[in-house]
């Protein structure tokens, strides 16, 4: 089964988003399959950055990321990499529509309230990266009929 790593980020903990978007990928019917919430060290972020290290706003991104406390998870379910970028919404908020998180929440780029993995592979690295604990199974103790 796909998985996908998602954070909010330090805006969205602080603004108290915390519940709602964790109810809303909860209603699409994706699993949780882990859960932290932890302050990231300045060279933690450069390495989850690392793609965007030669952007102009590199800087300010790694500074807003250690700013506070940031939600790390991991979910679970079909197609749960693309949907959840759409329930996501686009990068900058100012093209983001209502109804997404981006959307509904953030009017700057910078202070977009959450992260999605973009992509399966980047997930996986994602994943590895945040979780190097590694993650436990609890669906299988579920009902089939539970979706
Ligand atoms: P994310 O990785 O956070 O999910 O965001 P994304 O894929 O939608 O966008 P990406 O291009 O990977 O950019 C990562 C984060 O960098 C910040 N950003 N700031 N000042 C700017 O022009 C600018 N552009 C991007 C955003 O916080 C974006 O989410």
């Amino acid at each position: 089964m796909e998985t996908t790593f998602i954070m909010i980020k330090p805006d969205g903990v602080q603004r108290g988003l915390i519940g709602d978007i964790i109810s809303r990928f909860e209603k699409k019917g994706f699993y949780l399959k882990a859960m932290k919430l932890i302050t990231v060290e300045r060279s933690f972020a450069e390495k989850h950055y690392a793609d965007l290290s030669s952007k102009p706003f590199f800087g300010g991104l790694v500074e807003y990321i250690v700013s506070g406390p940031v939600v790390a998870m991991v979910w679970e379910g079909k197609g749960v990499v693309a949907t959840g970028r759409l329930m996501i919404g686009a990068t900058k908020p100012s093209e983001s529509v209502p109804g997404s998180i981006r959307g509904d929440y953030a009017v700057e780029v910078g202070r977009n309230v959450i992260h999605g993995s973009d992509s399966v592979g980047s997930a996986q690295k994602e994943i590895a990266l945040w979780f190097p604990e590694g993650l436990s199974e609890w669906r299988s103790e579920m009902h089939p009929w539970i979706y």
